[in-house]
């Protein structure tokens, strides 16, 4: 059975928490609820992960090599500042997609850029954490 790996970086395990009026109110736990039930009726696996670290956040990148099937990943305000997280994402082989649950693209200038879009497939945005969901969809469909 394909796994894929979802990855969430700093903050977001106070998602539901923090600033509801930008990131809303459902919790990762949801998150996860959604998409293993989207993933287990298309006969695949999610494992969703959540660190305020770079070096975990990287570690678990480097165990995804040769494992999961595609990585989904928020990479929180690592988006933007990380060569490191893009580095460790150009030693996987699989499909990335990335998803921010905010519409980047409306807020302050530094959230414009990002170095994971360099490597990722697909990029959501604006979505909710309905951006999962669709992020997970997407993954689904390149993995046949
Ligand atoms: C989450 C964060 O924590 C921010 O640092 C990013 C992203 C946006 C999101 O929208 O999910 O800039």
């Amino acid at each position: 059975m394909p796994e894929i790996l979802i990855l969430n970086g700093p903050n977001l395990n106070l998602l539901g928490k923090r600033q509801p009026e930008i990131y809303g109110h459902e919790t990762l736990a949801d998150v996860e609820a959604a998409c293993a039930a989207l993933a287990g009726a298309a006969g695949a696996s999610i494992t969703l992960r959540q660190s305020n670290s770079e070096a975990e956040l990287i570690g678990w990148i480097h165990e995804a090599r040769g494992t999961a099937a595609g990585i989904i990943i928020n990479p929180a305000a690592f988006t933007h500042t990380s060569v490191a997280l893009y580095d460790a994402l150009n030693t996987y082989e699989g499909p990335v997609i990335e998803v921010h649950i905010s519409n980047v693209h409306k807020r302050e200038s530094f959230r414009h850029h990002s170095y994971v879009s360099l490597r990722a497939e697909g990029v959501i945005a604006g979505c909710g954490v309905q951006g999962y969901e669709l992020a997970l969809a997407r993954v689904l469909r390149l993995i046949g």
